[in-house]
């Protein structure tokens, strides 16, 4: 039967019945993409829960500007501080939900980290032209990044070192991810390669790997 205007946005949600279902083939170990993680609703309640925050919760960069939650890192420690509900809920629990492989002992993506769930949130801001330069996130954090994409769709790029160490500026991969979307980067690709997003305004040119959006653009302010 047709879904009605009262019925409930979760029904919709299909997430896999455990991550290495939806590993993203040809990558490092291991990166993970779920499309439509979150509902529009819950997109909309967490962008206007951005939009409301303190103007001092953000911090502004040259080009573009972020918040982070519950504070920034000083001298790469974090502050003892829970996340706030609206970042918790439903995106923490529903990232435990899922499980690394069908086995009934495995267990989620956080079992070795020593908070056993994400603890610290960046949400990053990038309009139309902005991105960010390849980079290592470093030790400071456990290497597991979970990015839930808000209101675009963008290109996560990711990096080799050459052999005398400097950056090939020419992306290996380019991870598309779609609004709505949850990207796992975690193991080798988030200890041996750099990620960064292109200052554009516009993907183009993705291969035909890039198959989870048609009209790959990056055209709105958020
Ligand atoms: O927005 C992203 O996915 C990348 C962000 C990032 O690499 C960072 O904030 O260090």
């Amino acid at each position: 039967m047709a879904n009605d205007s009262t019925d409930n946005p979760l029904d919709d949600l299909v997430l896999p019945d455990s991550l290495d279902q939806v590993r993203i083939s040809g990558l490092p170990s291991a990166a993970y993409y779920i499309s439509d993680f979150i509902t529009e609703e819950e997109e909309q309640s967490i962008l206007e829960k951005i939009q409301s925050a303190p103007k001092p919760r953000w911090k502004q960069l040259t080009h573009r500007r972020l918040q982070t939650w519950p504070s920034d890192l000083v001298n790469n420690k974090l502050m003892d501080a829970p996340l706030p509900t609206w970042l918790n809920e439903p995106i923490v629990p529903r990232l435990k939900s899922i499980r690394l492989t069908k086995d009934t002992d495995s267990s989620d993506i956080f079992v070795d980290s020593p908070h056993q769930k994400p603890n610290h949130v960046l949400i990053n801001e990038y309009p139309p032209g902005v991105g960010i330069m390849p980079h290592k996130d470093g030790a400071a954090y456990h290497p597991v990044v979970c990015t839930v994409s808000l209101s675009a769709s963008l290109c996560l790029n990711i990096h080799k070192t050459r052999d005398d160490g400097t950056l090939d500026p020419e992306p290996a991969w380019r991870i598309l991810q779609e609004p709505r979307s949850l990207l796992i980067t975690t193991a080798a690709l988030y200890t041996d390669f750099l990620h960064g997003i292109a200052d554009v305004a516009e993907d183009i040119e993705l291969s035909e790997h890039a198959d989870q959006l048609d009209i790959p653009r990056r055209d709105e302010s958020f």
